[in-house]
């Protein structure tokens, strides 16, 4: 496993180095998941396996950016990944992100081992999640990460990031949501999904929502890429990851580039969530 995230560093290091310096145009392709691509989606794509095909405990990879896994003869692990999440916000010069899964006999929610994520924002953050989550920080000088300190959750928190396109949403959900900022939450909601979650992470509390909607029933973040590492994080660190009904490790994706509603939080948050959805779809 620590071969894995020497490497993650190191191909996080040349991803944030492209960010920087090349070209934020779209490509004419699109991901497996119908999503545009800019370039730095393929160049980041390239990056990550490059390192990865070249663990020597990884045994498999799979990437958000392609429609297949890419399979070695030996290793332990499988790693999927979303080399360069929320690619879009690049051209606007806001936060993005990388997620990678690291799997052992296979990608459900049970199978995941540890998560780790990278936010490239004013700085470059790492936080690798296995027994505990741990906060590392690019020292651009040194290149090298630094460790910073251990993250946990608090089981109350003050923000909110409510995804999804509003028109679309449920009832229920609607309600839950307006119930929150009456409450008093502020409202923290980039498109990024990794820097999202790394805000409501270092605050220590709050929720982050991606639900079904009527347009999206099974809402839009993938399991394997983005939604089993972010569940694995959260709980890691003291927090709460449902799909409305069930804890997110419980499912098992139906197929690589599967989609569920998601939620993410502290105690408190979660549930309110649980008790809205009790009985709903
Ligand atoms: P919406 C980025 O495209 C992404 O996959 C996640 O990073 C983010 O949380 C979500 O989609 C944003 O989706 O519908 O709010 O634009």
């Amino acid at each position: 496993m620590t071969e894995i995230i020497e490497n993650i560093k190191r191909a996080a290091i040349e991803i944030s180095e492209a960010i920087k310096t090349q070209d934020t145009g779209k490509v004419e392709t699109q991901n497996s998941s119908g999503d545009i691509q800019v370039k730095l989606d393929v160049i980041s794509d390239t990056i990550v396996e490059k390192y990865m095909l070249n663990t020597s405990s990884v045994k498999e990879i799979i990437s958000e950016e392609k429609e297949s896994p890419v399979t070695k003869e030996r290793g332990k692990y499988m790693v999927a990944y979303d080399p360069l999440d929320g690619s879009s916000l690049i051209d606007v010069d806001l936060s993005v992100g990388s997620i990678f899964g690291i799997y052992e006999n296979g990608y459900n929610g049970e199978n995941i081992k540890a998560a780790i994520y990278v936010v490239y924002g004013p700085r470059v953050e790492m936080v690798v999640a296995r027994d505990v989550v741990e906060l590392f920080r690019l020292n651009e000088k040194r290149g090298e990460f630094e460790f910073i300190k251990e993250l946990k959750l608090q089981n109350k928190g003050k923000i909110l990031g409510p995804g999804g396109t509003q028109k679309h949403w449920y009832p229920y959900h609607k309600e839950m949501i307006d119930s929150l900022f009456q409450e008093g939450y502020r409202l923290r909601y980039s498109g990024g999904m990794v820097p999202d979650l790394h805000q409501i992470l270092l605050k220590e509390g709050g929720l982050f929502a991606y639900p079904g909607t009527t347009d999206k029933p099974k809402g839009k973040l993938r399991k394997l890429f983005e939604v089993f590492p972010f569940a694995y994080v959260y709980k890691k660190a003291g927090g709460y990851a449902v799909d409305g009904h069930k804890d997110l490790l419980s499912l098992k994706a139906e197929h690589y580039h599967d989609t569920t509603p998601c939620f993410f939080g502290s105690e408190y948050e979660i549930n309110r969530v649980l008790e809205t959805y009790k009985g709903k779809k």
